[in-house]
């Protein structure tokens, strides 16, 4: 049965337009005719629309609009307005936070971290908005919230990395630049500053749980579309019955492995890896330069990182390269 081993979608789903259940009472209609798309129905449901907006959406991508308007053009100024330039250069321009001098001021002058303090306020707004959005239309549709609360958990590490270290260390110069090459600057920077973040153990949670969420992923992917053929993605009676798609899933894992997830529980493992990586990743920020100066120190001191004394470097800080 070659076409249940293709790893790609073999059927579209495309049926009568469908508009969706009704809305409660006072949501405002969902936006846009429906109409199918060949190429959405090669990775998902071939139907597009209609959408809903109302006035979360509508303020989020408003406020992200902006955002990004406040980040472009300065980011254009910044190689004098020149279109060529612009293009050619995008990945390495940025928009910067204030120097430290400035402090939490919250007006520094426009060229000198203003802007930075405005994107950085609409981008929140947005973003925040459009966590507002998934938690009411779950409520809406009857659902949990753990869309909006795994999300929140994204929300954390940005918030911590933009907003509450900078407010816990007096300074918007702690946070991070908007530009693709500048972020990734910083981060490295972030990490010798502070002494190699390999050894804060939190990073190393947040790297266990990032690996560990591709790792569970690979394996529920693989194994739901090895089980198609006995109709293991359609995860209705099969969810009970015996002799279905779900039990052989559950067999395999448990005669490989000796131990199997459970319909329900591969799905709480999936939302709880991937929680917890930016869930324990905020914390080790957080923990930064705040409680902790410099982690290799600390990984010395709590006898996990070695101190090499052979060198003759008494400083185990520069030993390991770097760090205060
Ligand atoms: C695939 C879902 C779709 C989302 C996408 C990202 C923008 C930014 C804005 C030019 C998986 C859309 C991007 C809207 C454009 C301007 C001003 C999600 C998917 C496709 N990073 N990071 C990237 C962000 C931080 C790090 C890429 C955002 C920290 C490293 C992209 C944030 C640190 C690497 C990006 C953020 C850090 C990247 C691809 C916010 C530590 C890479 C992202 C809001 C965590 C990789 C050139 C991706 C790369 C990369 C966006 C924060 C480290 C531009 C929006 C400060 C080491 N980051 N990042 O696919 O190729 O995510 O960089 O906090 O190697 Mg980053
Ligand atoms: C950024 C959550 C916020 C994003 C939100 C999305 C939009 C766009 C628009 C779609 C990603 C908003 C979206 C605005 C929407 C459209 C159009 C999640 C974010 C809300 N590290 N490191 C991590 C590894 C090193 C450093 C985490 C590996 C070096 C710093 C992760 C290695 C140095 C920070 C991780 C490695 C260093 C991190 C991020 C290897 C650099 C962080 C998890 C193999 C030289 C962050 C505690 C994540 C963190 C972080 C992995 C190496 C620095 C597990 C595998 C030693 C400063 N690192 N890292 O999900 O939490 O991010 O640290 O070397 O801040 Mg690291």
């Amino acid at each position: 049965m070659a076409a249940y081993q293709n790893i790609f979608t073999q059927v579209q789903v495309r049926g009568p337009v469908e508009e969706g259940v009704a809305l409660p009472h006072g949501d405002s209609p969902r936006e846009g005719k429906p109409f199918f798309s060949y190429l959405a129905g090669v990775i998902g449901n071939a139907q597009i629309g209609p959408i809903y907006l109302g006035w979360t959406g509508v303020a989020s991508l408003l406020c992200g609009f902006i955002a990004i308007e406040i980040i472009g053009l300065n980011m254009w100024a910044s190689v004098d307005w020149d279109p060529i330039q612009f293009v050619r250069q995008l990945p390495w321009l940025a928009l910067e936070p204030p120097r430290p001098e400035h402090g939490l001021t919250i007006m520094p002058p426009l060229d000198e971290g203003g802007w930075w303090l405005m994107a950085g306020f609409f981008l929140t707004t947005a973003i925040l908005l459009w966590w507002v959005r998934t938690y009411r239309r779950a409520i809406a549709l009857g659902l949990g919230t753990h869309v909006a609360w795994a999300f929140a958990s994204g929300i954390w590490l940005y918030l911590v990395l933009g907003f509450i270290r900078p407010l816990m260390m007096g300074s918007w110069s702690e946070a991070v630049p908007f530009g693709i090459f500048p972020h990734l600057d910083w981060t490295a920077a972030f990490s010798i500053r502070y002494g190699n973040l390999f050894y804060n153990p939190f990073h190393m949670l947040s790297i266990a749980f990032l690996y560990g969420s591709a790792l569970l992923f690979a394996m529920h992917g693989a194994t739901i579309l090895a089980v198609s053929r006995f109709g293991g993605e359609r995860e209705i009676e099969q969810i009970t019955d015996r002799g279905t798609a779900s039990e052989r899933a559950a067999l395999f894992w448990r005669w490989t492995m000796g131990f199997n997830a459970t319909m329900e529980s591969i799905h709480r493992w999936a939302w709880w890896f991937a929680v917890l990586t930016t869930l324990t990743g905020g914390i080790g920020i957080l923990l930064t330069g705040t409680v902790v100066d410099n982690w290799y120190l600390w990984g010395v001191e709590h006898g996990f990182a070695p101190a090499y004394p052979e060198t003759g470097v008494s400083d185990p800080a520069l030993a390991n390269g770097g760090g205060s």
